[in-house]
């Protein structure tokens, strides 16, 4: 993981067996049942099997064991449910497990589920964060080669206008609740590497889409209504700018900077993919028309201008030099493939939807 803090000598032979004791790792991954955790625990137990990795998540309406069905037999995986709230529980899952490693993605993080219902955004984003971060400086000590990894969003930097990027020096200026609780858990992360040297990173993403991805957010919502022939919710002008970044790309990042990344720094994640939504809804529209067999413009006519989100941010925009600069990282599936595979999976993963669906769904 990280040769700076293992304090390896290539002097003796004791170098590859210190070296195979270092890499073998206990890693918690919080949040692995929701839409990115499935996909990083996917990748994380495939690709290492001398890891472990325990994917801790409470299974909120947005955790869905179904999302990693297809590794719960794997000898290195194992799954936990519980809240990231709960200091005693995540205290005795550090000491049981030796935990080594924190990826942490476990968060409420459906924006307008923030504005009716701000608390649970603290509780879980601030809160459990903390709890995760108490822990691992109270289990962790200088010698060990540990990680707090820490998954964030692009929102903590607030809203641009039509021109400029967010760079890792961009002030911090969120605007809805979801974002100033993700502001909070970045600022105490990094008060956690500067006051006690706990070895952190922070990665700040764009908007993601991609299978399993609950159908509250914009892509899979609107596959899911145009497949119901329901109304397609606009909020405002539609003029809104996101940058689309495709789950598995994110996940690819995340996996070279909990490897790569340098300790104490912060690191931005996007698509180089602006859009407008009401351009994103159209060519969504048009695609999905031609998977459904449908004359093109069927679609289309759903469309709904709505009142618009209370604080909705104008635009998004990431400067992904550094992690390119630094690593080469770059997207690399184009929109346009990623969308239609975003597609045809939900289209054929009906029986996915209609399970997510039947619960606590329609709460805010
Ligand atoms: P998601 O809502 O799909 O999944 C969140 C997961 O966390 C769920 O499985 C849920 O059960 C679990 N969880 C919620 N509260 C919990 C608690 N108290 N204890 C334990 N588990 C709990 O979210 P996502 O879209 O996969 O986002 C994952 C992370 O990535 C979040 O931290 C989010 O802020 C960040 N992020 C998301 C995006 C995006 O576009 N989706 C972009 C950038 C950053
Ligand atoms: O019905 C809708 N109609 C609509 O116009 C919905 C659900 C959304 N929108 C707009 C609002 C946004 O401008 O579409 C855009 C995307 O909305 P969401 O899918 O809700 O995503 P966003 O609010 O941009 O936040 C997402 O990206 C950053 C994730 O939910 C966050 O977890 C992530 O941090």
């Amino acid at each position: 993981m990280h040769p700076e803090t293992s304090g390896l000598r290539e002097t003796s032979n004791t170098f590859i067996e210190i070296k195979k004791m270092s890499t073998s790792k206990n890693i918690l991954i919080t949040g692995g049942a929701g839409f990115i955790g499935s996909h990083l625990v996917r990748l994380f137990v495939k690709k290492y099997a001398n890891y472990h990795i325990y994917n801790l998540d409470k299974l909120t309406y947005a955790g869905n064991l179904e999302n990693i069905r297809d590794i719960e037999n794997y000898d290195n995986y194992t799954f936990i449910k519980g809240d990231i709230v709960d200091k005693e529980f995540i205290q005795k899952i550090f000491k049981e497990k030796k935990i080594n490693a924190v990826i942490h993605l476990a968060a409420e993080s459906h924006v307008d589920r923030s504005i009716s219902n701000p608390l649970e955004f603290v509780m879980t984003n601030v809160i459990g964060t903390v709890n995760l971060l108490q822990a691992a400086n109270q289990n962790w000590n200088e010698e060990s080669d540990n990680l707090f990894y820490h998954v964030s969003t692009d929102e903590v930097y607030g809203s641009l206008q039509d021109t400029g990027k967010f760079t890792e020096q961009t002030a911090y200026d969120p605007h809805s609740p979801y974002s100033a609780a993700k502001a909070s858990s970045d600022h105490f992360v990094r008060a956690y590497y500067d006051t006690y040297k706990l070895p952190i990173i922070i990665s700040n993403c764009s908007n993601n889409y991609g299978p399993n991805q609950f159908p509250e957010k914009l892509i899979p919502l609107f596959i899911n209504n145009i497949k119901q022939k329901k109304s397609l919710p606009v909020y405002g002008n539609g003029k809104n700018v996101r940058d689309w970044l495709y789950v598995e790309d994110h996940v690819a990042a995340i996996d070279l900077l909990f490897h790569k990344g340098k300790l104490g720094e912060t690191y931005n994640i996007g698509g180089n993919n602006e859009l407008t939504n009401i351009d994103l809804i159209y060519t969504l529209c048009e695609l999905v028309d031609k998977k459904l067999n449908q004359k093109k413009g069927t679609s289309k006519q759903l469309i709904t201008y709505v009142k618009d989100r209370a604080g909705h941010d104008l635009r998004y925009a990431i400067d992904i030099s550094k992690i390119n600069n630094a690593f080469g990282w770059k997207p690399s599936l184009d929109f346009s493939a990623g969308l239609e595979k975003t597609i045809d999976w939900y289209l054929s993963n009906e029986k996915w939807l209609k399970n997510v669906t039947s619960g606590a769904y329609q709460d805010y």
